[in-house]
């Protein structure tokens, strides 16, 4: 398998569910630099794995206080990411955008936080995928993505963007 036509993706279900959350505030983002997990070492929104029984609203709010150390507030959904690796992992992210944010961030054991200026978005040291969805989140239309990885190595993908 290594484009998106080798996948029925009517039957498609990933092995995970996970979330992202982008912070915005003051034409900023709340990044971090991500110390463990799947993509240790990049700079990514704060997220994470959806727990059993957990709604992907309440797990993205729960991943960032547990990374940062702050609760966002007013979360959106802003889109979706399925993600199929040729290992045969795959996980489905549910991406939210968030207006609001109490307490100021600080670094744990999985993050360090990194609020970012909008129009320096460091996208080469993120996921290949985030430069072609993070800038509709920021500008608010709806996006619905599949991608094909190997790896770090983006093989294949499709992005749906609503207005
Ligand atoms: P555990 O060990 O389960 O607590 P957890 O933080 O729940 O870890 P993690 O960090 O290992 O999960 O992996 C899930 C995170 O990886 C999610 O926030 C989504 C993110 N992610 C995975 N592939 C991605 C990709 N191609 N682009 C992207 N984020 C991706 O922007």
């Amino acid at each position: 398998m290594r484009c998106l036509a080798d996948i029925d993706w009517t039957t498609w279900r990933a092995k995970d569910l996970a979330t992202l959350c982008f912070v915005l505030r003051d034409d900023q983002v709340l990044l971090i630099r991500k110390k463990r997990g799947l993509g240790a070492g990049k700079i990514n929104g704060p997220g994470g794995r959806i727990d059993p029984g957990e709604t992907a609203l309440d797990a993205a709010v729960r991943e960032v206080e547990e990374e940062l150390r702050v609760t966002p507030a007013q979360l959106s959904e802003g889109g979706t990411l399925a993600f199929q690796f040729v290992d045969g992992y795959s996980i489905f992210v549910t991406v939210f955008r968030a207006e609001a944010l109490s307490g100021t961030p600080e670094e744990t054991a999985e993050a360090v936080p990194l609020w970012t200026p909008l129009h320096a978005i460091p996208y080469a040291e993120m996921w290949v995928d985030d430069a072609l969805w993070l800038p509709h989140l920021i500008a608010r239309r709806r996006f619905d993505g599949r991608f094909v990885f190997d790896g770090d190595a983006m093989l294949d993908h499709e992005l749906a963007v609503a207005r």
